[in-house]
């Protein structure tokens, strides 16, 4: 195995999350905390099959990873969906945003009106015994005019969710962590993970 953040010896309550995003692997971090869910980051490649639904994008990594490396994996596949732009750039967001960028998406939308946007994540929860669990959350919100904040990651300086004033860049951990997408997603996990034991 390779790419894992911490080596120490495998424990079989241990969730790995197998992603090479090290923002999402501090948020999930952060949330699983409280309920003493421990987690590991795997940045191991992996399979992102081409679909609009972002829990079949996460599942089929996860029961891929779960075979491949013997363990109970952790998946999750998010995306920004704007509604003026039909729900761009949606399952493709990290691939616009490693090409046009936060300034591309704005320029996208300049002299639109319709700001509303959301966030969405899925997580896919596989066991190498071919069972899976999907969990997702979701935040509404605005795109705003201009990208303010320097905190988060992806689109968070340009995205206000629903009920506050400013962006989730603007906002720090607790602030992304009272509102996100991700946040919502892991608490649906951790709830069900505690209660089942698997
Ligand atoms: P892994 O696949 O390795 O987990 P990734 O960043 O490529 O990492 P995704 O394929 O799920 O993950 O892409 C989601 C993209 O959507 C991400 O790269 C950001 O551009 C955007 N995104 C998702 N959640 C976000 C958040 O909380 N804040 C800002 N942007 C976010």
């Amino acid at each position: 195995m390779h790419g894992e953040a911490d080596t120490s010896p495998s424990d079989k309550r241990t969730l790995w999350f197998v992603t090479q995003n090290h923002h999402k692997y501090q948020e999930a971090r952060r949330i699983l905390n409280p309920f003493e869910i421990e987690i590991r980051m795997l940045a191991s490649p992996k399979t992102e099959i081409q679909s609009t639904s972002l829990g079949e994008i996460a599942k089929f990594a996860a029961q891929e990873a779960a075979k491949k490396h013997n363990r109970t994996i952790l998946v999750e596949d998010s995306g920004l969906f704007v509604k003026v732009l039909n729900g761009f750039p949606g399952p493709f967001s990290s691939y616009v945003h490693a090409t046009i960028g936060v300034g591309g998406l704005l320029h996208l939308m300049s002299g639109e009106t319709g700001r509303e946007a959301y966030f969405q994540a899925s997580l896919a929860l596989a066991s190498p015994r071919d069972s899976s669990q999907e969990f997702s959350g979701k935040v509404n919100g605005t795109i705003s005019h201009k990208p303010a904040g320097k905190q988060g990651f992806g689109f968070d300086p340009i995205f206000i969710p629903k009920g506050a004033r400013k962006t989730f860049a603007q906002g720090g951990t607790e602030f992304k962590d009272k509102y996100s997408h991700r946040a919502f997603a892991f608490r649906k996990l951790a709830l069900w993970y505690i209660k089942t034991k698997i």
